[in-house]
């Protein structure tokens, strides 16, 4: 629910002008607002509550009649009865009226909309007023903790053997994780598919913690299909499917369509659930289209990996719209790279998605300062969804969701 928005866009006319020069007063927008925040509530609590205060209000352009304004509510924050939320109007449509040589009803689109105003207010819906149940579903915090790129030159907090490995999937897990999506390496760090690897460190991960192990069949670019298979021979209980090519970093990394089927078939066949790993629009339409063809069953579980040079860029407009084409009853996560990380798996646990944090995508836990292992940003990613009202899955929980069998 948190993420929850709704829209109006109307006409400012001659009667919501107030002041000389068809001014539209300030508080006609905070008017929008009120109205805004009572649909909100009635959609989140089933009635329409009471607005209690804004915590600020900046006017930022005149309005005038006949301009059109775009207004926005977003529900940012849960409590017991209390609901955040932030506001903007925007113009989208200006009078020109008055404007050298312009007649009366002259008018033009804005390109760029221009934000009028800008708010944020506190609502409460007495406990007792309260019609729906509003439970917030929880968050499966998934730690990528290898990664086929990272190299110890980049960070000494890489795990490689595979107890190092085990060992940060066990600290992840009590950060908050319940899925360790895992690549492995040699002793000198360079990336392997091997099976008999991933079955030494997937032991070693098994002796510490029962979370789900989600192997990657993507391994690193440039491998055969063959080798990024190796891991399904330890039949994991899921594995990672990449819909589609890419442009990746200056690389290309190839995942031609009959290759995208060939290992979904090896995938069913290994007793795994897959993940389909999306980096472009395209690869969530092929995942939808796997499902149609019968190449992998339903409810589908779709990753979101934004900010790949190449690929699809880590913004909320892209995230919004990747959520739009999945189909019903699909789960979905966001897995964005560097600096990206922070804003993209918050807004994903904010519009009830899943997220994906760790080395593998990210080493930093701020600007220049290296995270010492995938933990503490797990940590981070829990403390977060704690705020916002998300209870973290548990390992049970996360294999519900995700529609796996126990190990
Ligand atoms: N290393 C990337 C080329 C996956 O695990 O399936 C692919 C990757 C995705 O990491
Ligand atoms: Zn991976």
């Amino acid at each position: 629910m948190i993420g929850l928005k709704t829209t109006v866009r109307l006409r400012m006319s001659s009667h919501d002008a107030h002041y000389a020069g068809e001014l539209v007063d300030g508080a006609r927008m905070l008017g929008l607002f009120g109205d805004l925040a009572t649909e909100l509530l009635i959609r989140l609590d089933g009635d329409e509550g009471l607005f209690r205060a804004y915590d600020s209000v900046e006017f930022l352009a005149p309005v005038y009649a006949g301009d059109y304004i775009e207004a926005t509510a977003e529900l940012v924050k849960i409590g017991n009865t209390s609901r955040t939320m932030q506001f903007e109007a925007r113009k989208v449509v200006q009078n020109l009226r008055g404007q050298p040589g312009k007649s009366a009803s002259q008018a033009e689109v804005l390109s760029t909309p221009i934000v009028v105003t800008r708010a944020r207010g506190t609502c409460v819906t007495p406990k007792e007023l309260q019609r729906l149940t509003t439970v917030s579903p929880p968050v499966i915090l998934t730690a990528a903790i290898v990664g086929a790129e990272v190299t110890r030159a980049q960070t000494p907090h890489l795990p490689v053997s595979p107890e190092e490995i085990a060992q940060e999937a066990e600290r992840c897990v009590a950060a908050g994780a319940s899925v360790i999506h895992l690549h492995v390496r040699n002793d000198d760090g360079t990336n392997t598919q091997s099976g008999a690897r991933f079955r030494e460190t997937i032991a070693a991960i098994r002796k510490r913690t029962d979370c789900v192990i989600q192997t990657s069949t993507g391994g690193a670019v440039g491998m055969s299909l063959d080798e990024r298979a190796g891991p399904l021979e330890c039949r994991p209980e899921m594995a990672t499917l990449n819909c589609g090519s890419l442009n990746f970093g200056d690389d290309v990394f190839v995942n031609k369509r009959g290759e995208i089927r060939d290992l979904a078939a090896r995938i069913r066949a290994a007793g795994s659930v897959p993940e389909l790993e999306c980096y472009e629009v395209g690869h969530v339409e092929e995942g939808v289209k796997l499902a149609a063809e019968k190449v992998i069953e339903a409810p589908l579980h779709f990753q979101f990996v934004l900010g790949v040079p190449g690929g699809i860029a880590a913004t909320e407009a892209n995230l919004r719209y990747l959520v739009t084409l999945l189909p019903e009853g699909a789960s979905w996560g966001v897995a964005a790279t560097g600096r990206h990380q922070l804003p993209m798996t918050e807004l994903a646990m904010r519009i009830g998605g899943h997220a994906r944090v760790g080395l593998e995508d990210n080493i930093y836990l701020s600007k220049g300062v290296l995270s010492e292992g995938s933990a503490p940003l797990v940590a981070r990613a829990k403390a977060y969804a704690d705020s916002i009202g998300r209870p973290v899955a548990s390992t049970k929980v996360a294999r519900e969701l995700l529609g796996l069998a126990k190990v």
